[in-house]
């Protein structure tokens, strides 16, 4: 049987990067997609992500910080610019259920740069918004937008240039931890491996269930809108931030970037399905709501012109799940809750720390995958 050191199930961006990081330390490593590398199935294709530091909760700021390192590392060794620095607000309804005083305090613990603005210096400042007066807003000027496809497929060109093994339409069927490593059992062969990275979203469960480890997940199927404003000078990224707004709904939005619309979305759609069940079809009734309440708060934002969806599988309260499974240490996982692109490249590296070093310097107590 071929053996590895590393063996990564699935090549998103999670486990693009593992791939990356693990080969680029000279381990190796074999990495398995059972769809084409690419695909739009998961929650890594497609344009514009947001990246910033600007969390509530400051073990994600400082995850944060130690991921746009790892953006400029990356920016480095594949010479290409991933970030686009916009800027970037978030707005906060004072009758919502999340407190401008959380970021405040997390910024402060890890040292970033905000401003907290009222309605009326965020109008002065982006007459493309309205604002009603209980809204507070936390602006981060770190904050910016990152290009997932291209992200996703420079981190499996660089994976191969440091000589990681591709499989791709190579779907995992079953891991077999034995205590002295993993076979991991796939449709065209066995392979075996001292770690296993399940970076795999949607279709963890179906590897981690069998070995008595499931994690509770809930997947949907989300939505992203491109819309054509009216003025898109208006929207550029020099004059136009990234902006999210955190309520019972959660919204959030682009500048223009790389053509002239702005995309918008819900984030978490609630629409929820399998990814067996995914139909690729968006919902009118949310491309009807998020037209509607877009017309609120940034009222120049056109007209809808195309609707794109991905997936999200998600965590108990959104927490990431990020590394081994208790009852088989050489089993990793990577789960990010559909808020963890901005991580990509941290999160890469952590793995391929945590499975040839046996830790790694970043805090990630609170991501254990649950008992
Ligand atoms: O993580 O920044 C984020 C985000 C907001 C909406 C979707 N992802």
């Amino acid at each position: 049987m071929e053996t590895f050191d590393v063996a990564v199930v699935g090549l998103g961006a999670l486990g693009s990067a593992a791939a990356y990081h693990l080969a680029r330390k000279g381990a190796a490593v074999v990495a398995f997609e059972q769809f084409e590398l690419g695909h739009v199935r998961g929650a890594s294709h497609d344009t514009s992500r947001i990246v910033r530091t600007s969390y509530g909760e400051e073990r994600y700021v400082r995850l944060a910080q130690s991921a746009y390192r790892d953006w400029a590392d990356l920016e480095q060794v594949a010479g290409e610019r991933f970030l686009t620095v916009t800027g970037g607000v978030v707005f906060l309804p004072t009758d919502g259920p999340y407190d401008a005083a959380d970021f405040s305090t997390s910024l402060d613990a890890a040292g970033v740069p905000y401003d907290l603005l009222g309605p009326d210096d965020v109008s002065a400042r982006w007459p493309q918004f309205t604002l009603a007066g209980n809204v507070e807003t936390v602006y981060t000027p770190d904050t910016g937008i990152v290009h997932a496809a291209r992200t996703v497929a420079t981190l499996q060109l660089q994976a191969r240039v440091h000589g990681a093994v591709i499989r791709d339409r190579t779907p995992v069927e079953r891991l077999r931890p034995d205590g002295a490593g993993v076979v991991v059992h796939t449709a065209t062969g066995d392979v075996r491996a001292r770690k296993v990275v399940v970076a795999a979203d949607a279709w963890t469960n179906r590897l981690l269930e069998p070995l008595g480890a499931a994690i509770p997940l809930v997947t949907m199927q989300e939505q992203v809108t491109y819309f054509k404003p009216d003025d898109p000078a208006a929207f550029d990224p020099a004059r136009f931030p990234v902006w999210i707004w955190e309520d019972t709904h959660c919204f959030y939005g682009f500048p223009a970037y790389g053509e002239p619309t702005i995309k918008a979305a819900r984030d978490v759609s609630d629409h929820l399905m399998t990814p067996e069940e995914r139909t690729f079809v968006p919902a009118p009734e949310l491309v009807e709501q998020l037209t509607s309440f877009l017309g609120g708060i940034v009222p120049g934002r056109g007209v809808p012109l195309r609707t794109v969806t991905c997936q999200y599988a998600l965590t108990p309260d959104r927490e990431f799940v990020l590394g081994p499974l208790d009852e088989h240490p050489d089993v990793l996982v990577a789960l990010t809750a559909g808020h963890g692109f901005k991580f990509t490249p941290a999160i890469g590296r952590i793995l391929a720390e945590l499975a040839i070093d046996g830790g790694t310097a970043d805090d990630i107590s609170g991501f254990a995958a649950p008992a």
